[in-house]
């Protein structure tokens, strides 16, 4: 049987933290067309393939989220994407949730999608290698109005039946509510929302009686919203989000990964090193490390341009900010 505690734990190697390419085609679309690249599959193919190729991201990385047209396609080694990486060490891992529509009760939230076909999508991303999961849950401040209780349980609810699914299914999920940077709301605003949002989560998780130990949670950092015209500082975002996760989330889980939630490259970097210290200097009782997607790639993207004569500096810009999120780390 799949020892899955170890299987989550082994994401938190030391120095090494998680890589989301799980850009849907929606996502993956928009951030190409910044740089001028044409949307098309064998686009996005050789968009991953900047990535995932790039010679020793083994050193940095842990564990690789891909999007599910990404599971069946092959890299410039001509071996499949999820059977490349695990032939450097790298856990290859699925995001599986459908994405985000307006919530019905409440249509200024957003609800996430997936859970029907949920069992047999499982199957078969297995079958293509998948060893974790991912399910974003999409949460935003609005004033005192947002979120509303009744979207945070109805989201809460989904990413446990989630998390429940896939530990039968034999494979580790990774729980990502994030709470939207986007807005004008307060740095003590978001850490109380990232505290509500896990109190509710957990007492879902307990009712379904999800197994703590085996699972990972993927976090916003607590911040003042990018147009409340403040910028905090890293000792500020990481005393706030350590307070709010310490008061949140069990000790018992496998580890929490930050995202990096539309945070330019350096501001991801220097708040996860505080982050990082923080939690050592309290005692906070859980691994931590990076689960970032815009912070990590859109350096690259930039100098990449979708032009295959700028792959040697894209890939050499893409293994500097791995350095220097792994070094944030330590
Ligand atoms: C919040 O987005 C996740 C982390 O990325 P950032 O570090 O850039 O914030 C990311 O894993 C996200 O869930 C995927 O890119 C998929 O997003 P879409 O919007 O395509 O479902």
């Amino acid at each position: 049987m799949t020892d899955l505690v170890a299987r989550a734990r082994s994401l938190f190697a030391p120095g090494k933290g998680i890589l989301a390419a799980d850009e849907s085609v929606h996502t993956a679309t928009a951030r190409l067309a910044e740089h001028g690249v044409p949307a098309s599959e064998e686009m996005r193919r050789q968009y991953r393939n900047l990535f995932l190729g790039a010679k020793g991201i083994e050193q940095y990385l842990s564990g690789v989220i891909l999007f599910s047209e990404t599971l069946l396609q092959k890299g410039g080694d001509k071996k499949l994407f999820p059977k490349s990486l695990a032939a450097r060490g790298i856990l290859p891992g699925i995001k599986v949730d459908l994405g985000t529509e307006p919530f019905p009760s409440s249509p200024q939230e957003l609800i996430t999608q997936g859970l029907l076909d949920l069992p047999e999508r499982l199957e078969a991303y297995k079958k293509h290698g998948a060893m974790f999961t991912k399910w974003r849950a999409a949460i935003r401040i609005e004033g005192d109005e947002l979120p509303t209780n009744v979207a945070l349980h109805e989201n809460a609810k989904r990413l446990a039946s989630y998390a429940k699914e896939v530990q039968s299914a034999g494979l580790v999920p990774i729980l990502e509510p994030e709470v939207l940077y986007e807005g004008r709301h307060s740095r003590a605003h978001s850490r109380a929302v990232i505290e509500e949002v896990m109190h509710t989560l957990f007492s879902v998780l307990d009712e379904l009686a999800v197994d703590r130990a085996s699972l990972i949670i993927k976090t916003s950092m607590a911040l003042s919203g990018d147009k409340s015209g403040k910028r905090d500082t890293p000792e500020e975002v990481a005393a706030d989000t350590v307070a709010a996760l310490v008061a949140s989330v069990p000790p018992q889980v496998a580890g929490i990964a930050f995202l990096s939630g539309g945070q330019g490259p350096e501001q991801a970097t220097a708040n996860l090193a505080a982050l990082v210290r923080h939690a050592k200097e309290t005692g906070a009782p859980w691994p931590l490390t990076f689960s970032f997607a815009r912070a990590l790639q859109d350096e690259a993207l930039a100098l990449w341009k979708g032009d295959a004569t700028n792959v040697p500096a894209a890939r050499a810009a893409f293994l500097a900010r791995l350095a220097a999120v792994s070094d944030a780390l330590a």
